[in-house]
């Protein structure tokens, strides 16, 4: 039913992309989530080559299906990354956190699908004219690194102003967003803090639970005076920043500040001095189950939906 050109750009069965979380997203998330019919991602995040290297080949003796890696455009080893992902014959990449436009043509010479994250309708166009392949709209709802517009008003301008499939990302964790998204005109989804809670996902046990007993409000935004806006759920170390950032804090501090600090939460489970990565829709995730489940709930919430507004009579929505 939800057959999209994403699925056939990409070879696989749902139109969901998991997220390119830093330290979190590592081979084990990766494999669940596309054994489950979606697109696994491997994180490069920060990490050195030989690292993510070895995440590659592990994804490949666990899984036979499509997966991607993400590059964080701003880690000091984003190029040897990309030397890397040709090498291993990586089939998709994601990127975030910067213009790919440089590794392109690299990219397309080893017939790797480019699929960047784009806050803005101007790059997206600069994008496709270079050749990528489709790109992510990633509203500022999003967990981490964040663009200004929210994912309801940059979806659909991205889709106007472009051809290639565009996924959307940021604010989605069910079947009522997924099918929102598709309402947009995306012909994807990318989720992040929605896989974290799976059981599958090798983050700290205190940053999943972190996440199920959040609330609406608890997700800030850390950074905007540096003009590196990061979302984060409430913490010491979130509260801490801030005031620092209200007292006019120079840039350097702040981010010597910030050093480590996702690691520490993810690894260590360190959640109350760590810094928590996590999108607006931490709120609405209440429990931790298998990425199979998690894909299965999302589609058949969406399908149900359909029906239902199919069905609809006389404006009477739900009886
Ligand atoms: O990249 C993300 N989210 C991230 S990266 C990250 S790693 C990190 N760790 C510690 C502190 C700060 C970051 C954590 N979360 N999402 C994708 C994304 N890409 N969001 C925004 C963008 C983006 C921004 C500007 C993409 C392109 C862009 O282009 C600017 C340009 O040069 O045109």
């Amino acid at each position: 039913m939800f057959d999209t050109r994403i699925c056939r750009l990409l070879g696989i069965e749902y139109p969901i992309i998991q997220g390119g979380m830093a330290w979190v997203a590592t081979h084990e998330l990766a494999v669940a989530v596309s054994e489950a019919g979606g697109l696994g991602i491997i994180a490069a995040g920060n990490a050195p080559p030989d690292v993510i290297r070895e995440e590659i080949i592990n994804f490949k003796k666990k899984s036979q299906k499509p997966f991607g890696v993400n590059i964080m455009l701003m880690s000091p080893f984003a190029e040897d990354i990309v030397g890397i992902i040709c090498e291993e014959r990586v089939p998709v990449v994601t990127t975030g956190a910067g213009n790919p436009g440089k590794y392109i043509d690299k990219f397309k010479k080893h017939r790797i699908k480019v699929i960047p994250v784009v806050p803005t309708v101007s790059l997206a166009k600069r994008l496709e004219r270079i050749g990528v392949d489709a790109v992510i709209a990633e509203g500022t709802e999003a967990g981490g690194h964040i663009g200004e517009l929210t994912t309801m008003a940059l979806v659909p301008q991205i889709v106007d102003a472009v051809d290639i499939p565009v996924i959307a990302a940021g604010g989605i964790g069910d079947g009522r967003g997924f099918l929102a998204a598709l309402s947009l005109g995306a012909e994807g989804v990318q989720m992040g803090t929605r896989f974290v809670c799976s059981t599958e996902c090798t983050a700290h046990d205190n940053y999943k639970e972190m996440i199920v007993k959040s609330k609406d409000r608890d997700a800030v935004v850390t950074g905007r005076s540096t003009g590196r806006p990061v979302r984060v759920l409430k913490n010491n170390f979130a509260k801490e920043y801030l005031e620092l950032e209200k007292k006019g804090t120079p840039f350097e501090e702040l981010e010597s500040l910030g050093a480590g600090r996702l690691r520490l939460a993810v690894k260590e489970g360190e959640v109350t001095v760590g810094s928590v990565m996590a999108g607006q829709i931490a709120g609405l995730i209440k429990d931790i189950k298998p990425c199979r489940k998690i894909i299965e709930d999302i589609v058949k919430e969406a399908e149900l939906m359909l029906k239902n507004i199919a069905s609809l009579k006389g404006g009477v929505f739900f009886e």
